[in-house]
């Protein structure tokens, strides 16, 4: 198949891209660096240092003879879009290229506006394109489990049957985002919808949780063809940033009483989810919903988690309690489905000891990297 990747440069971008080009797939990634430059002027750097795309993709030739395009540009520009898919014609896009950090989209209005920009207008873009150019692509978008937020009853995958005055229909589960970026994902999620009745799109919606890991198949053992790696308040996700507190003896951070719980996966889960939805792709005027994660943990568990594993390592760890700067339910009934890709094949890498461990020495090994003034920076929900 011909694959486009948006956002090919990113955490999850990279790894996707040479996973799926790894199994025989044209793929082209598709990047504006937007995620690099936000990082450098908030000033978090990644934990190692970032190869950039070019010679990652030329790391990635010499190593398996495989070549993965590039195409560098603004997909919130149509010129930029139109002619990307007019050159490619791709069969399936996955579509990572948005802002991804909930902190980040609240801590100013410019912040605020640059993710509410970028992540309709490039949705809108790829959704007009495949139109244009190839009504048959698959759209496999990558939405977040905090669409749905932490309600008080059962999360159902994408919908939910509701039966009102004697009479039933089928409705988008009900959303209430916790931050502007899981807002902006909420939209998406409602524009996909909307061009899937209109349009007969083909669309697989995936509601990930909070990705943790660093190496896969394809990058182990091979620094040049990691993904940058985040651990500041900003841009890291919970886990990722326990374990570089745990390694450069900085208090590991739990905002409140710790409970919030979330359905988290590794990056490997990553990559095979998103494989399988493309290996199964939506029917025409489909809007498949999958909730993409394989375990869920609190804030708690996870810190504790990382403390154990790194007394095995013979690190000191020490759990704090900070105060939330977040507007979020700290302690909270939590029960959402995830059933639709184990029933496609998913086989999770759970959050075992030994994998607990692998992860951590690693990250042991780049401890003098760690830039500590990045680990907490104060961006309040308020
Ligand atoms: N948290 C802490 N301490 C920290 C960092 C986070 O207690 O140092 C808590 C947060 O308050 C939150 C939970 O851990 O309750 C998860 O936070 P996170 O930063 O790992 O995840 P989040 O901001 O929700 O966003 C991340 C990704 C985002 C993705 C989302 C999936 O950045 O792109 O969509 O995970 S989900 O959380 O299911 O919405």
């Amino acid at each position: 198949m011909k694959i486009l990747i948006a956002g090919g440069d990113g955490y999850l971008g990279w790894p996707t891209a040479m996973h799926l080009s790894a199994l025989g797939h044209d793929t082209l990634v598709v990047d504006n660096f937007l995620r690099r430059q936000l990082c450098h002027a908030e000033d978090c750097p990644s934990l190692f240092p970032i190869v950039s795309l070019h010679d990652r993709v030329r790391h990635w030739k010499q190593k398996t003879g495989i070549t993965i395009g590039t195409a560098i540009g603004d997909l919130t520009n149509w010129g930029f879009v139109e002619k990307v898919f007019d050159d490619f014609k791709p069969d399936a896009v996955i579509h990572y290229a948005e802002q991804p950090s909930a902190p980040y989209s609240m801590k100013s209005r410019e912040a605020g506006h640059l993710t509410l920009h970028n992540n309709i207008t490039t949705t809108f873009n790829l959704v007009q394109a495949i139109h244009l150019f190839m009504p048959d692509c698959h759209l496999i978008k990558l939405g977040t489990m905090g669409e749905y937020g932490t309600p008080n009853i059962d999360i159902e995958e994408g919908w939910l049957d509701i039966t009102h005055n004697g009479r039933t229909g089928r409705f988008l589960y009900p959303r209430q985002a916790g931050s502007l970026y899981h807002t902006t994902k909420v939209m998406d999620t409602d524009l996909l919808w909307f061009y899937v009745r209109v349009w007969g799109l083909r669309v697989t919606d995936l509601m990930q949780g909070p990705v943790y890991g660093i190496e896969t198949a394809e990058n182990e053992g091979c620094p040049d063809l990691y993904s940058a790696f985040n651990y500041d308040e900003i841009f890291g996700t919970v886990l990722n940033r326990f374990m570089v507190q745990a390694v450069c003896g900085h208090p590991l951070t739990v905002y409140g009483k710790g409970g919030q719980t979330r359905g988290y996966l590794s990056i490997k889960d990553t990559l095979q989810c998103v494989r399988l939805a493309l290996e199964t792709p939506a029917a025409p005027g489909d809007m498949r919903i999958f909730n993409q994660f394989v375990e869920t943990f609190s804030v708690n568990e996870l810190a504790e988690k990382v403390a154990e594993s790194g007394r095995r390592l013979g690190l000191d760890v020490e759990v704090q309690r900070f105060p939330n700067p977040r507007k979020e339910l700290e302690d909270h009934y939590y029960n959402p489905r995830h059933s639709a890709l184990t029933d496609l094949g998913l086989k999770p890498h759970l959050l075992t000891e030994s994998r607990m461990d692998a992860m951590l020495s690693l990250v042991l090994q780049y401890r003098h990297a760690v830039h500590q003034p990045c680990i907490v920076r104060g961006v309040a929900w308020a």
